[in-house]
């Protein structure tokens, strides 16, 4: 197949060498580079299809992404009404367009602005960081999950397969938005508390942290539950305490984009949680004070 994939960040860089064993993998950056030069490393167990580690691609060629099947967009959150407006007049209407990004509220715009295009959102805990320009780490392991989410996606199941193949494991479920949901219990509790606290994701463990970990799956459970997705808050408590200890060495994304003073996706996580609460009219004190606390972080810098 011909991939093109938007957005040249870790995750990007990551599923762009995996996927290159099998398909001719084309990117498409905000530079205008024609070449890209990838060097991967990390968790070689996974390396099962090719023993390849230096990649090159060719990027930023319209005819290249007029001619993809799959257009796999790993921007962030925020980013990703640009990246679409910048590759649309090259899309082709039957190609193929999974987003996957941390947090949710992108759907709506992604589905005006292609309304021909079958639309799958993906979810990953696979985990890469960039040490350099050229160089990528893939530093964790775990399950990827996509589904459609407009008609013309239904048929597109075997994608599941496709992305199994590159980098398992990978499954396409039939009602994506429940995945996303958990993971954004997920990122509401550890990503800004991380952040804030500019720590590992491991030292989320300390007793200290109890009481407002629990606060946040607690009104996760009560939103979701009322977006009909019945969890509790011990269960998501549960989940988020697997990740904090399988992630526990590593930053978690807010923290980096909060040291590099960049922006964060805190409107896209806590963000979205409190804008979804609001239609139900429901409080959720804990993830407000942590949207706000992360927001006027990003403001002093924003104003130095
Ligand atoms: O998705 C993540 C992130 O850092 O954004 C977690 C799961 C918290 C892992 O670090």
């Amino acid at each position: 197949m011909n991939i093109s994939i938007i957005g040249a960040g870790a995750v990007g860089r990551l599923w762009g060498c995996k996927l290159a064993a099998q398909h001719t993998v084309h990117f498409w950056t905000r530079d205008n580079c024609q070449q890209m030069a990838i060097h991967l490393s990390g968790t070689e167990a996974t390396d099962s299809i090719t023993q390849e580690t230096s990649f090159q691609f060719d990027a930023n060629q319209p005819a290249l992404l007029a001619n993809s099947e799959l257009v796999l967009v790993t921007v962030k959150a925020f980013q990703v009404e640009a990246a679409i407006l910048a590759i649309k007049a090259h899309l082709n209407p039957d190609t193929a367009v999974v987003i996957m990004h941390n947090g949710m509220g992108s759907q709506q715009t992604v589905l005006e602005l292609l309304p021909d295009n079958p639309i799958i959102y993906a979810t990953t805990a696979q985990a890469a960081f960039r040490p350099s320009e050229k160089d990528v780490r893939h530093t964790g392991l775990g399950p990827t999950l996509l589904g459609g989410i407009n008609p013309q996606a239904a048929e597109y199941q075997a994608l599941g397969q496709l992305f199994d193949n590159a980098l398992p494991p990978c499954q396409w479920q039939d009602d994506i938005n429940l995945p996303l949901w958990r993971k954004l219990a997920i990122n509401c509790a550890i990503n800004p508390l991380t952040a804030l606290h500019n720590c590992k994701n491991g030292e989320l463990a300390q007793s200290k942290f109890n009481n407002e970990l629990t606060g946040i799956c607690l009104e996760v459970a009560e939103v979701m539950s009322a977006e009909g997705y019945l969890v509790t808050g011990a269960e998501l408590r549960q989940q988020v305490d697997t990740v904090i200890n399988a992630t526990a060495g590593n930053l978690s994304s807010m923290n980096q984009d909060i040291c590099h003073k960049r922006q964060t996706e805190i409107d896209y996580i806590s963000g979205y949680l409190i804008a979804r609460a609001a239609t139900h009219n429901i409080s959720v004190p804990h993830n407000q004070s942590l949207w706000q606390a992360i927001k006027d972080l990003e403001k002093q810098y924003h104003d130095q």
